[in-house]
């Protein structure tokens, strides 16, 4: 039997194909792999870079679904269909809307794939195959589960090993998407487990893609002291409460830690309080100022995310918060659009209150184009909140910019190592924000 294992890509750019220049592995696929019994070949396409070879002869197909490529996973499937292979789907969009999900494929598996994979592949060989598997949540995830990284070779990947050490994450922000999957639950897998995964790989830079690895500080603290002797680089993503725990802080920084993904979100306490973000908190000077001292001390090249179109926030707040991003030089900077996914507490919310464009599914609407608004914002129009967050992402990542922020002595200028880092991905983020504004979800167009 043979499994094809499929990464969609978002769309296209209106005048050609959009390929993903600074793509990276899709963990979840190598998990499939690994979790596929070996009498089974598996073959994996990346829809972001390579075409798929439709008329390639294979048994099943099995296709991660996030919201972003809902779109373009479907018209995948359709192409298999018409060809009589069977799909199945899985992934953060099957998890919060299922129902949509299973209209689109020939199986749909809801939560992760490690509970039932080996049951649904079984059930397909005997002509059983179920419209829909759920899965219950493991304590544990992943658990002996190594991830196959061969599907990944010669696929132009950036050189940086994607793994997990936990999932999920106990907070509940209203607009997140993790929240909804992993019901404001965090789990992790054991330590050794995730030594051993490092050790099997051969590089010494890793992403550990956990919604929150500092959800649980005392498992935290577990993980790091492990990584300190392996002498590896790691980035990750992390909630601002961390920093209240030195020893916490002490040891991620022994353990290689370059830099988080943090979610700042907003510099208006209103906002903070509106989204449910418990995890910054104002103290008693300006907003982040302790916080962002902290970090430089702690010498971590910070990736301050932030979400804009929130109820209190006006044009001027949203320029405010670009100069704010500028001045205080934070490495890297998002400015995302304020995105109703399905089934979030901010989704129903603006479903509640009339405020949903696009027929309320911006993921599968035609005139959607990526990092456009979807919600009829409080203070201004749709237009001009994805226009005012297109412009600062441009002046965020203007070369002029990017100069200002390299000069920044506690992180981007701390090593050489840090340094060319800081000049590599820079430049790499600036172009993807040109190439992705305002492309076309999926390939189709309705007149196709
Ligand atoms: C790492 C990451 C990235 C990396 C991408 C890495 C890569 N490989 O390309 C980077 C930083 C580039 C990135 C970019 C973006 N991301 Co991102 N990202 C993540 C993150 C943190 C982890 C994803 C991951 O690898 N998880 C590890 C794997 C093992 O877990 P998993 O995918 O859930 O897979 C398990 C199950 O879902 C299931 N499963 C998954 N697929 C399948 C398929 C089948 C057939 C089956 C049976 C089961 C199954 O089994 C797996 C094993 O248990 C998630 C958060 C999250 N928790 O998912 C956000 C997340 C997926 N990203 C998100 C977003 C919005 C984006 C961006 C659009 C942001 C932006 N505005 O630019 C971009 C563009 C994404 C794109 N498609 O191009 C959102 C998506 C929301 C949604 N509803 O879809 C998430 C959920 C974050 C959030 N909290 O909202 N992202
Ligand atoms: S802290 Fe981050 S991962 Fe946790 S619920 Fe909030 S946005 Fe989601």
């Amino acid at each position: 039997m043979k499994l094809t294992l499929i990464k969609p890509n978002i769309g296209r750019r209106e005048h050609s194909l959009y390929v993903d220049e600074g793509r990276m592995e899709p963990l979840q696929l190598g998990i499939l792999a690994a979790l596929t019994p070996p009498d089974i070949d598996v073959v994996m396409y990346d829809d972001r870079m390579e075409q798929i070879p439709y008329d390639e002869p294979t048994d099943l197909v099995a296709i991660t679904v996030e919201t972003f490529t809902a779109r373009r996973a479907y018209e995948i499937r359709e192409e298999f269909r018409k060809r009589g292979v069977q799909t199945v789907m899985g992934g953060m969009h099957a998890m919060l809307i299922p129902e949509e999900v299973a209209e689109h494929c020939d199986c749909v598996i809801v939560g992760d794939a490690e509970p039932v994979w080996e049951t649904m592949l079984c059930d397909f060989k005997h002509g059983r195959l179920k419209k829909r598997y759920d899965a219950m949540q493991p304590e544990c995830p992943q658990i002996n589960v190594i991830t196959r990284r061969d599907i990944f070779e010669g696929k132009g990947y950036l050189p940086i090993t994607l793994l997990q050490f936990s999932r999920g994450c106990s907070h509940r922000c209203s607009f997140c998407a993790s929240s909804v999957y992993f019901g404001a639950h965090h789990y992790c897998r054991p330590v050794e487990d995730v030594i051993r995964e490092i050790k099997e790989q051969k590089r010494k830079l890793l992403f550990f893609v956990d919604d929150n690895i500092v959800c649980n500080h005392e498992k935290a603290k577990e993980l790091f002291r492990a990584l300190i002797p392996l002498k590896i680089h790691w980035v990750s993503q992390g909630s601002m409460d961390m920093l209240n725990d030195k020893e916490l802080m002490e040891l991620m920084v022994k353990s290689g830690c370059l830099g988080l993904v943090i979610g700042f979100e907003s510099i208006s306490p209103e906002c903070i309080a509106q989204m449910n973000k418990y995890t910054n908190k104002k103290g008693s000077g300006e907003m982040y100022q302790e916080e962002i001292r902290q970090l430089r001390k702690w010498g971590l090249q910070t990736w301050a995310a932030f979400t804009v179109g929130h109820d209190g926030d006006t044009v001027e707040s949203i320029r405010a918060t670009c100069d704010f991003a500028i001045k205080n030089k934070f490495t890297f900077a998002a400015f995302n659009i304020l995105m109703p996914y399905p089934n979030t507490p901010l989704y129903e919310k603006m479903k509640q209150e009339g405020r949903l464009l696009y027929n309320g599914k911006w993921w599968l609407h035609e005139d959607y184009r990526f990092n456009y608004a979807s919600i009829v914002p409080q203070n201004m129009t749709a237009e001009k909140l994805t226009e005012v967050s297109f412009e600062c992402r441009r002046r965020f990542n203007s070369l002029r910019s990017i100069i200002k922020r390299a000069f920044e002595p506690h992180t981007n200028l701390r090593t050489p190592y840090r340094f060319i880092t800081y000049l590599i991905y820079n430049p790499l983020f600036r172009k993807e924000v040109f190439k992705k504004q305002g492309m076309r979800f999926g390939l189709k167009t309705g007149k196709d």
